[in-house]
């Protein structure tokens, strides 16, 4: 095994970095150490602390077997600083530096841009541990409490990855950065998240699977654009994070995919052949199909916000930079330079939603959403509406339009259906309640929100997972609560 594939557990700080050579840097990270424990006490997962939860902690950053499982309370989940291996003589990929040698400093002249994408980066993955707090209390099973918390303490390792780059190569103000990812909360009026996915609500199970579906998806493109960067150590964090990343999309998927399986079988058993009867299947205890296709919408459009404006110069800027590539940009047959590179953007115009050939490097970001929907999409295709067809009925989960219910960008001054019908205002208002979810629909979900905790015991509304993790049979006590 490659040396850097072995972690050092012997410290506070596991580590494949070095931090044992470098004293300096292991100061800071340790003053940083009790301050982030802090902060996981205070708006990390509520009421479960002393919980003893079945979790995989990474031992190796080998694709293979890097993982163990065993019982850990959360507060002392070995939080590490993990690289990828390094690839012997990288080279940057893309921009004015194509072809020279990766940079295991950082650039002088890209330093402002470098430090501004890994905080807006390290930003999100504490965003998500404070939305996500509240949900232990109505977990649908131990199953599912235990995946929650896998994903809460991987995302608190997402911000050590993050703070690790700041303090090692940005000097005083990388720290100061580091405080303020502590400092920022989620929905914080005075000092809130830097995105506004990350300040809106998580208030239920269904919500934490859609957001793991479709916001975390977000982060899997990020981050595989970021993984192209010229900047070696930002790319080698962000291929090790990328691992982990698969499993948050996993529970996304499954998690809504058991909900679709229940409800269907509710509805067979039932005799109920219309999935618009939304009366009669909530009255089942399961949630309805029209709902979760409201809260799809939702997830769906709120993410599409985190892609920035069609058109960004910022974008540009960083691949130019060599900073942040496109989505599996080492598998583009093109120059990597693209300068004058042309690429088809749905843009705004006298009125009209169009499309146009604008310049590739202008429109990096929306080829990056193009990536997110097709892989977004073919999740849909591939785990909910093939439960659906399977279970026999005619209904389909569809994506909305890219111009529905925007904040961000070219579309968020119209009003649009999910076909991209643009709308008046009067129009949008009386009409959003059948595309977006009302006050009752969120209060029918939240009635539904009854703790299960009996192991291998599952909530009224969702079906039991196909597999246990770890392969641990069905009965499996994967969180103890009292510890
Ligand atoms: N909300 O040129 P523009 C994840 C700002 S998720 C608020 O259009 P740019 C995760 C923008 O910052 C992945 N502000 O955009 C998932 C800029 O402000 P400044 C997170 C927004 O810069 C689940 C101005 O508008 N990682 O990991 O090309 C759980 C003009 O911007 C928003 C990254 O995003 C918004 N939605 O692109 C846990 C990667 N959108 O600079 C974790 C790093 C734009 O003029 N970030 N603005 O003050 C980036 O690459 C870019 O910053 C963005 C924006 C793609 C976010
Ligand atoms: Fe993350
Ligand atoms: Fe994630």
């Amino acid at each position: 095994m490659p040396e850097t594939a072995m972690v050092d557990y012997d410290g506070l700080i596991p580590n494949n970095v070095g931090l044992s050579s470098d004293p300096r840097l292991r100061r800071a990270l340790e003053s940083w150490h009790p301050r982030s424990l802090d902060w996981w006490r205070a708006r990390g997962p509520e009421g479960f602390q002393d919980s003893l939860v079945y979790l995989r902690t990474a031992v190796s950053v080998e694709p293979e077997g890097w993982a163990k499982f065993g019982y850990v309370k959360m507060p002392d989940y070995r939080w590490g600083i993990l690289l990828a291996p390094a690839v012997v003589d990288r080279k940057i990929g893309f921009g004015a530096h194509k072809g020279e040698r990766a940079w295991q400093e950082v650039p002088g002249e890209y330093r402002a841009m470098l430090r501004r994408l890994i905080v807006v980066q390290g930003d999100t993955e504490p965003a998500s541990v404070e939305q996500q707090r509240r949900l232990g209390a109505t977990a649908p099973s131990l199953y599912d409490l235990r995946n929650l918390f896998q994903v809460n303490v991987e995302e608190a390792r997402h911000l050590w990855a993050m703070v690790y780059l700041l303090q090692k190569y940005f000097g005083r103000d990388g720290r100061e950065e580091a405080e303020d990812l502590l400092r920022r909360h989620s929905g914080d009026r005075d000092s809130p998240r830097l995105l506004g996915a990350f300040n809106e609500a998580t208030p239920d199970w269904l919500a934490f699977f859609m957001f793991t579906f479709f916001t975390d998806r977000d982060g899997k493109m990020q981050l595989h654009a970021l993984a192209q960067s010229g900047f070696d150590p930002l790319s080698r964090t962000c291929r090790f994070m990328l691992t982990e990343e698969a499993h948050h999309m996993f529970v996304g998927q499954s998690g809504v995919g058991r909900i679709i399986e229940r409800t269907c079988a509710a509805m067979r058993d039932a005799g109920i052949d219309d999935p618009y009867d939304v009366a009669r299947v909530r009255a089942l205890g399961v949630i309805d199909l029209p709902t979760l296709q409201k809260r799809a919408n939702l997830h769906f459009s709120l993410t599409l916000d985190l892609f920035g404006s069609e058109i960004s110069t910022n974008a540009a800027n960083a691949y130019n930079a060599g900073l942040k590539g496109r989505y599996q940009e080492d598998q583009i047959a093109d120059d990597h330079v693209l300068v004058g590179a042309t690429y088809p953007v749905l843009r705004l115009k006298n009125g009209c939603i169009v499309k146009e050939d604008v310049p590739a490097l202008s429109a990096l970001n929306m080829r990056l959403r193009d990536d997110y929907v097709a892989d977004a999409l073919s999740g849909v295709e591939r785990w909910w509406n093939r439960i659906i067809r399977r279970a026999g009925y005619g209904f389909r989960v569809r994506l909305p339009h890219v111009a529905f219910n925007r904040r961000i960008g070219e579309f968020a001054a119209i009003e649009a259906d999910p076909d991209g019908s643009i709308l008046s205002a009067a129009e949008w208002q009386r009409r959003r309640g059948d595309w977006l979810p009302s006050a009752e629909d969120d209060a029918f979900v939240a009635g539904l929100m009854q703790p299960c905790r009996e192991p291998g015991r599952f909530a009224s509304w969702i079906a039991p997972p196909r597999a246990g993790i770890d392969g641990k049979p069905g009965d499996f006590e994967y969180v103890k609560l009292q510890g």
